[in-house]
């Protein structure tokens, strides 16, 4: 029987964080048992704010080198460059020219970075979400693992597919020229939030470096990290209570790391103070972080088997995405060459 097919991605920003892993990473390991899956690097989503060229290639193999790290198989997964498959940036150029300009100008996203980068905003930036489509439709992805951060994205992507390519190109009996991929909503840790803040979500481009735990962070530095780490004046970890957002997150991060369900890690808790919590905390992040530290060294010390695994992911990506691209200009016309 045919394994429902699941498409997700990380962008080589920076240094990989908790976030990354806990929100992201970490479930993709729970479906590649059951789901064909497919997981890139998204290099080309990684220039529509300003990057530096110098760092492009490292953070991407090093992006990489932590998805197998953290337990992504390559036996079992198609792990690939973005822009290592040309037909992402062509069929974003497709869909760009089927999608009314509004849909993207009213994207949270768009809206919340353009602020950051006043004047400096790029075209990419805006048209951030339908090269993100491209990625889903061009592997007939079912479902797409979403924060709540990019559930908007999806939902653009979905409209695409169904209204602006499917219903306008396709014949009458057969409008499915795109599958229509649907979200996969993962709650276990789908929102962990800055150190220095519990109401901003952890994110690689804060320019505080101590508002994300790294995964390749060594354990000193996480350790001075989670010290300095905001904190309230009351007494007892909880969760629940919307004017301890730091608690909430902290104590929630402790629960992941510790494999404990929330009661129990509430339980716990609940009569310590952050003196006494913030150890506990550390202990289990550093014992967390080894193993992927660990595996992380060998593989970027014996970089040609992450290159064979790219290739390799690569010939797999490249033969379905060229398949969906074929339909899309068949639908739309083109001449074939
Ligand atoms: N704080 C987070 N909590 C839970 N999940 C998170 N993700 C990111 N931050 C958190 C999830 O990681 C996946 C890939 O994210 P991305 O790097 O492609 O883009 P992002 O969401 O914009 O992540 P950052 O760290 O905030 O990057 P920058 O600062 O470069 O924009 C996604 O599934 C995302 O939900």
């Amino acid at each position: 029987m045919e394994r429902p097919r699941v498409l997700s991605g990380v962008q080589p920003t920076g240094s990989l964080h908790l976030g990354n892993w806990l929100g992201a990473i970490r479930n993709w390991t729970a479906l590649q048992e059951n789901h064909e899956t497919f997981f890139c690097v998204v290099d080309l989503h990684a220039i529509t704010t300003p990057h530096d060229p110098k760092r492009l290639a490292e953070n991407t193999l090093s992006t990489a080198a932590l998805y197998v790290a953290c337990g992504i198989d390559p036996s079992k997964c198609t792990i690939f460059v973005q822009s290592h498959i040309s037909a992402h940036s062509e069929l974003c150029w497709l869909l760009n020219c089927v999608t009314p300009l509004n849909w993207l100008e009213r994207m949270i996203q768009f809206k919340e970075k353009s602020i950051k980068q006043g004047e400096n905003v790029s075209v990419g930036l805006l048209d951030y979400p339908v090269l993100m489509a491209s990625d889903i439709l061009l592997y007939d992805a079912d479902f797409v693992p979403v924060g709540e951060d990019q559930k908007q994205h999806l939902e653009l992507a979905r409209d695409i597919a169904q209204q602006r390519i499917n219903a306008r190109f396709g014949s009458n009996k057969e409008n499915n020229i795109l599958k229509v991929p649907k979200p996969l909503i993962l709650k276990m840790g789908s929102r962990i939030m800055s150190l220095s803040d519990g109401q901003r979500k952890m994110s690689k481009s804060d320019e505080n470096e101590s508002s994300r735990i790294n995964l390749l962070d060594p354990p000193e530095l996480v350790r001075k990290k989670i010290k300095r780490a905001k904190t309230d004046p009351h007494m007892g970890l909880e969760f629940g209570n919307p004017e301890r957002p730091e608690a909430e997150n902290l104590l929630g991060i402790y629960a992941i790391l510790t494999n404990k369900t929330q009661d129990l890690a509430q339980k716990e808790c609940s009569e310590m103070g952050w003196g006494k919590f913030k150890p506990l905390l550390t202990d289990a992040t550093i014992s967390a972080l080894e193993p992927i530290q660990e595996k992380y060294k060998k593989l970027r010390e014996n970089p040609e088997d992450l290159y064979l695994i790219l290739n390799k992911g690569k010939n797999k990506a490249e033969e379905t995405a060229q398949n969906t691209l074929y339909r899309v200009r068949k639908a739309l016309g083109f001449l074939s060459p």
